[in-house]
């Protein structure tokens, strides 16, 4: 949806939805564990349940009733506990938080708060107001914690809680990678009511002609990589990467467990065979980069894959999603928790881009070899600490979501990041090359 388009009363209705859609995601992954669970830290890289669910509400608070609403503040008292930026996530555990029953009544009064703000707004005239951009921030934000609390469940031990349906089966595709013409492309948006700060504004950017491939590498093509030795040889990792390896005593994706002399994985709990055909999951950026290079290729840069994401070579024009302008339907990408893995390659040929990429959106996001910076003519908006902090920081671009992104966080414009060393996340890769020397000859 580009929301500027939709009339006053269909959007509000739309809000309504998407944010009954986010609590009710949000409510199902806590309610999955018991009080003790909650409120347990399952790995230091993550925060308690306990404490992602408070979070949410305290931004819906802090954006939506009081500042879109202007209504007086319901639990002033706890805006420094739920600030991110006050305690890191290994220090959550031993603040005084809300309980879980706590917790739970506060988002539901400041929900309530919420619904009765949006009756009243106008969803037009002072920016963040505008096409509904504030609650639109908000559902996403929810989302977000959402996909980042599903890491959690992955990282939890103990009996498996979470179920959901096999993903579809895959297909072979005609071509292992093609090829990216070389030219200019329209890179972010100006347009999406939606878009975050980071995303804006549109602009032209020139790409080099380049192959990339048309599936991310899957679990089978990784395994190769683990046998050939591929962590056991510095010449296929960066400096930091090599030392990380290391340190972390790297030697195969997060969640795989040895078998005799193969392999199983961890999957919410579930050991079981590693579907070959699907895409490699819970390797981080050194990782992606050092079979890209054992494989004679590279990972993408951002706007190479933007480019095969949004470009059409028909129209010139940049898309919202690799198959056009809507929203992903069923038939188009795993995505929004519907399936507990990633699809098989080949299982969303509706998906494709118009150059024949599949799976750019969904199944897992995609490492990419660039660092977080604003686009030409970036402004902070609505706050600086969503974006603006972390630009030039140790951190490496994430696009494309993955299986556990909802569709309202996973338009190809939207930009995630992280730190290269990171594992717990839904993270995956594909590869590409230059074109140059094809080019020439
Ligand atoms: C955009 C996913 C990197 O989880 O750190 C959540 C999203 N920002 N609350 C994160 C976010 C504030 C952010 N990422
Ligand atoms: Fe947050």
């Amino acid at each position: 949806m580009t929301a500027a388009d939709i009339p006053t009363e269909a959007l509000r209705t739309r809000v309504a939805e998407q944010l009954r859609r986010a609590r009710d995601r949000s409510v199902a992954l806590t309610d999955a564990v018991d009080d003790d669970d909650l409120v347990r830290q399952h790995s230091k890289l993550m925060s308690p349940l306990v404490w992602d669910l408070a979070h949410i509400g305290s931004q819906e608070e802090l954006w939506l009733v009081r500042d879109v609403g202007g209504r007086v503040p319901l639990r002033p008292d706890i805006d420094d506990l739920y600030d991110a930026f006050q305690h890191p996530r290994a220090d959550r555990p031993a603040l005084p938080l809300l309980s879980p029953a706590e917790a739970r009544t506060y988002v539901r009064e400041v929900r309530d708060k919420a619904f009765d703000v949006l009756e009243h707004s106008p969803l037009d005239g002072r920016r963040l107001e505008a096409g509904g951009f504030a609650f639109g921030m908000i559902v996403q934000h929810e989302q977000q914690h959402d996909e980042t609390m599903l890491a959690t469940h992955q990282l939890r031990s103990g009996a498996p809680v979470l179920n959901a349906p096999p993903p579809p089966p895959g297909r072979p595709l005609p071509a292992a990678e093609v090829l990216v013409p070389e030219g200019p492309f329209t890179m972010g948006t100006s347009i999406d009511a939606w878009a975050l700060d980071n995303e804006r504004p549109a602009h032209d950017v020139h790409v080099d002609a380049f192959f990339i491939d048309t599936a991310p590498v899957t679990n089978a093509q990784y395994l190769a990589f683990v046998e050939a030795g591929g962590y056991d040889d510095p010449r296929f990792w960066s400096e930091e990467g090599w030392a990380y390896r290391a340190k972390a005593d790297l030697n195969a994706p997060r969640f795989w467990v040895r078998d005799g002399s193969g392999w199983l994985r961890n999957r919410f709990g579930h050991i079981e065979p590693i579907p070959p055909d699907e895409p490699v999951v819970h390797v981080c950026f050194h990782e992606a980069q050092a079979y890209a290079r054992w494989a004679g290729k590279r990972l993408p840069t951002e706007p190479e894959w933007e480019k095969a994401a949004r470009f059409d070579p028909a129209t010139g024009r940049s898309r919202r999603f690799p198959w056009g302008d809507e929203d992903p339907g069923p038939e188009h990408a795993n995505v929004g928790q519907r399936h507990l893995s990633p699809a098989p390659v080949g299982a969303y040929p509706d998906g494709a881009s118009p150059l024949g990429v599949h799976q750019l959106v969904g199944d897992v996001w995609e490492w990419l070899d660039s660092d977080f910076h604003g686009y030409p003519g970036f402004e902070a908006f609505p706050y600086r600490e969503y974006s603006e902090v972390f630009f030039g920081g140790d951190y490496k671009m994430l696009r494309g979501g993955s299986f556990g992104t909802d569709p309202v966080a996973g338009r190809a414009t939207f930009r995630n990041w992280d730190h290269p060393i990171r594992r717990q996340i839904f993270a995956g890769f594909r590869c590409a090359r230059d074109a140059s020397r094809e080019q020439s000859a």
